[in-house]
């Protein structure tokens, strides 16, 4: 373990030396031709032996003194840049011998775009943060909680830290969630399409944060920034996680993206606020059913309670994210109960929602979130589905208990989500997609196709 986090921590103390001597080091001796060939960091990280090579023989020693003289600058910017606990002494020598073959090497390494990080950690994906000055951020499109709030609480922080952050929205807000703070500044599709039009590629950010979002798909026509940044970073906790960024941060096990929101706060230095506290315990509230579901664990409570202590209201919060609605949703969910049918002897409830029920009640698409629980309710269900009739097809959601995997199911349509939460869209009638869900999920369930009662 020791070895390997010190060969990372060498080639991250090379890389970033060399950046830093690029764009920092104003010194006439620095030859432009150079190359840091290579870095050498000890296991204790006291020090870092770093070697250079230059192709004209004449300017190695200038080069070496211009560096020397600057080891201490040096250390400094290369300790903000890491944020080490302890940032190695810098001992520089130049490399005579290979010079040619290191310069090829970096022209080869200044070609290649930085390798992806597939298993990327918390330090990873600050590490990204702190080294953007301008970042757009994206939550998945028909935002939930968890997608809104942890994107607003990440504009927040960004913006603590004295950077520029933008919040790109697929598919409008849903009214729901305008409470929270920050919502007036928030930016759409079209904001993203004519960013994506009047700027070459690579910019005009630094980053593009995909928040909550498994899959470019997710999007919506926000993905095309995903080419308008210098770096790309994920932080999702879906299983089903495609990995669409250079760097993705995913964690299956947290609870909610906004429980990783508040591991980055922390990985930051940055304290909680009250705007940030109420955007992370509404995605946190969000993602566990008000802290009642199966992933609500200790890290979600503990989140809760310094959102709490920071100065989030959670019995307001539980008022307006679970304890009211309106009218036209009340009468939605009429519609809905009346259309519970249960297939495999009462282990799968079905509730179909028709275009016509939303027409005729008023309600919007976005508020048929939530019915889906009145199915997974029913006293014997082991799995339940919605299906929500749309203008191009079916959104169809299911929720299960253990050990009935519905991400599986999902998957096999296209969509994806959590073990015990996921959704698709077919494009069929809405009585077709009901067919093919059940057949689905009769498979999963080992239970007779068909059984209808
Ligand atoms: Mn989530």
């Amino acid at each position: 373990m020791a070895y390997a986090r010190a060969d990372r921590i060498s080639e991250e103390v090379r890389r970033e030396l060399d950046r830093i001597i690029r764009e920092d080091l104003r010194d006439a001796r620095v030859c432009g031709t150079y190359s840091l060939t290579r870095a050498e960091v000890t296991r204790d990280l006291r020090y870092a032996k770093v070697r250079f090579s230059v192709l004209e023989e004449e300017k190695r020693q200038p080069m070496l003194d211009a560096l020397r003289s600057a080891s201490g600058f040096l250390r400094l910017k290369l300790g903000h840049a890491l944020r080490l606990r302890y940032t190695p002494e810098l001992i520089f020598e130049a490399d005579d011998n290979i010079a040619y073959g290191a310069r090829v090497a970096s022209l080869i390494r200044q070609v290649a775009p930085p390798a992806p990080i597939p298993d990327a950690t918390v330090e990873d994906a600050a590490r990204l943060i702190q080294k953007a000055d301008r970042a757009a951020i994206i939550p998945h499109v028909n935002a939930d909680g968890d997608a809104i709030g942890s994107s607003l609480a990440l504009k927040r922080m960004l913006e603590t830290l004295g950077k520029r952050a933008e919040v790109y929205l697929p598919t409008p807000l849903p009214a729901f969630y305008r409470f929270l703070p920050g919502v007036d500044a928030l930016l759409g599709a079209d904001e993203a399409r004519e960013i994506a039009r009047s700027n070459p590629k690579g910019g005009p950010f630094d980053l593009v944060i995909a928040v909550d979002a498994s899959s470019r798909d997710r999007l919506g026509d926000c993905a095309a920034l995903l080419e308008h940044a210098r770096d790309t970073l994920v932080i999702d906790h879906h299983a089903t996680n495609d990995g669409i960024a250079r760097v993705n941060w995913v964690d299956k096990d947290a609870a909610a993206t906004g429980a990783m929101t508040l591991r980055l706060a922390d990985e930051l230095d940055i304290g909680l606020d009250p705007v940030v506290a109420e955007c992370v315990l509404t995605a946190l509230s969000t993602d566990t059913g008000h802290f009642s579901q199966r992933n609500t664990d200790a890290e979600s409570l503990t989140a809760a309670s310094e959102c709490v202590e920071a100065g989030a209201d959670i019995a307001e919060l539980a008022e307006r994210l679970h304890k009211t609605r309106t009218l036209e949703k009340t009468r939605l969910i009429a519609r809905a109960l009346d259309s519970v049918e249960t297939y495999f002897d009462g282990r799968a409830a079905v509730i179909r929602l028709r275009s016509a029920d939303f027409r005729e009640t008023g309600a919007s698409e976005d508020e048929a979130e939530g019915v889906i629980d009145f199915g997974i309710a029913i006293k014997g269900t082991q799995v339940a589905v919605l299906a929500a009739e749309r203008a191009d097809g079916v959104k169809v959601s299911f929720r299960s208990r253990p050990p009935m995997d519905v991400a599986a199911v999902a998957r096999r349509f296209g969509g994806g989500g959590h073990a015990l939460a996921s959704g698709c869209a077919i494009v069929s009638t809405l009585d077709e997609a009901v067919g093919l869900a059940v057949d689905a999920l009769g498979e999963q369930l080992g239970a007779a196709i068909g059984a209808a009662d």
